[in-house]
């Protein structure tokens, strides 16, 4: 049996040497204690590919309804359809946040929800037109592979028809939730009921296919084991060799306050610096990997720039996701902040637009300039 210390060695040289790593590398990296050799390595490979850089975006969040059919052993965020708490949004309320978004200059709407029992798929393609109808150059990145398989089974229509017909709306990226953790041992365990890994990842390489960037989550720090979260970045990595068309991963901390499964400790700093290291390591074809700020927490966001990650996502407004079950963080933190943040965390901060086209704010509106390039590597060992 090799120690523990030549193994993580044998892992060194092959990610200096550009070689893929295995299953049972990522279980290695996983059994791990060494947080400076693990955050050392993904350091490299996220140099690599974003250099010194840093980026965020400016964006909000639309959650348009918490009533959900799904009962999400994690989700703290949704409501029944009787429940005095849920709500709807309709076309003023969803045009004046699309509004309000604008007048603070997002480039960005990110828009996701429940799957309410009653509303038609048309609601759902409303909201993006009602979008664009008032903020035409804000991006829309809307919608999991979730609720696009949801829209599939109440329109009784191809997810490829689904997404065209949302495409042809306004919609622009396909957001990373509803992925949680793809291994049935979990899966089944936690959200049974929704979108499989098998659809989850049809959508996906369908939305690829029609010319859409997505990006992927995985929920961690719950009932799931390494084993599990090892196979799912293996999974995500496999798709993105077949369609290359994923921007962004995001390793999503679970927050346990007011969800089915509130017993569960929040995931320790350690775990959350050594997943963002893991995820760098394994997603080698990934050319970004999210420290979103909002689930980590500021600080440990700061520090995760230095533990594989290169982007910390947005000024985001409005987010009930995570709030809900129990997030500390601000609703929102300035421009000024987030660029200090970066700053001090020696990374140049680079303003992005969803699809990381560098934004330029020097005249009266923004606009986006030219498309960030990550040199992905020819692996050797693939
Ligand atoms: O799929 C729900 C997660 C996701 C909880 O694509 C929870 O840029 C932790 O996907 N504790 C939705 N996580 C959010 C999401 C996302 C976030 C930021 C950026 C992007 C992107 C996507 O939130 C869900 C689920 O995995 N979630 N409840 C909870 N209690």
């Amino acid at each position: 049996m090799p120690s523990e210390a030549s193994n993580l060695r044998a892992i060194r040289e092959k990610v200096e040497a550009r070689e893929r790593l295995s299953f049972e590398d990522g279980l290695a990296l996983e059994a791990s204690n060494d947080l400076f050799a693990l955050g050392a390595m993904a350091n490299l490979v996220r140099e690599r590919y974003n250099g010194n850089f840093g980026y965020y975006n400016v964006n909000t969040h639309i959650n348009p309804t918490n009533v959900c059919v799904y009962k999400c052993d994690f989700c703290a965020f949704r409501a029944d359809l009787d429940d005095p708490r849920g709500y709807t949004m309709d076309q003023t309320q969803i045009k004046e946040r699309a509004l309000q978004a604008r007048s603070r200059g997002a480039t960005e709407l990110h828009i996701v929800g429940g799957l309410h029992h009653k509303l038609p798929f048309q609601y759902y393609v409303d909201v993006v037109r009602w979008v664009k109808e008032a903020a035409p150059e804000i991006h829309v990145k809307a919608y999991t592979g979730v609720e696009v398989e949801w829209f599939a089974k109440i329109d009784r229509r191809p997810i490829r028809e689904i997404l065209e017909r949302l495409i042809e709306a306004g919609l622009g990226s396909l957001p990373g939730g509803g992925a949680e953790i793809f291994h049935p041992e979990v899966r089944d365990a936690i959200c049974g009921a929704k979108a499989s890994t098998e659809t989850w990842l049809e959508v996906h390489r369908t939305a690829h296919q029609l010319g859409l960037h997505s990006n992927a989550t995985m929920l961690y720090g719950h009932v799931e084991k390494a084993k599990h979260r090892i196979d799912h970045l293996v999974r995500l990595r496999e798709l993105q060799d077949e369609t290359g068309g994923f921007q962004t991963f995001i390793p999503l901390a679970f927050h346990p306050d007011h969800s089915r499964m509130d017993e569960i400790p929040k995931p320790s700093g350690v775990m959350d610096l050594k997943t963002m290291a893991i995820s760098r390591l394994m997603l080698d074809n990934f050319p970004h990997i999210k420290a979103y700020w909002v689930m980590l927490g500021i600080k440990t966001a700061q520090v995760a720039l230095a533990f594989g990650a290169d982007d910390i996502d947005g000024t985001v407004v409005h987010e009930k996701i995570y709030h809900e079950a129990g997030a500390e963080t601000p609703q929102e933190v300035t421009v000024a902040e987030i660029r200090r943040l970066i700053g001090e965390a020696g990374r140049i901060p680079v303003e992005r637009d969803t699809l990381y086209h560098r934004v330029d704010r020097t005249g009266e509106r923004w606009v986006s300039g030219e498309h960030i390039d990550v040199p992905l590597l020819t692996l050797a060992g693939k």
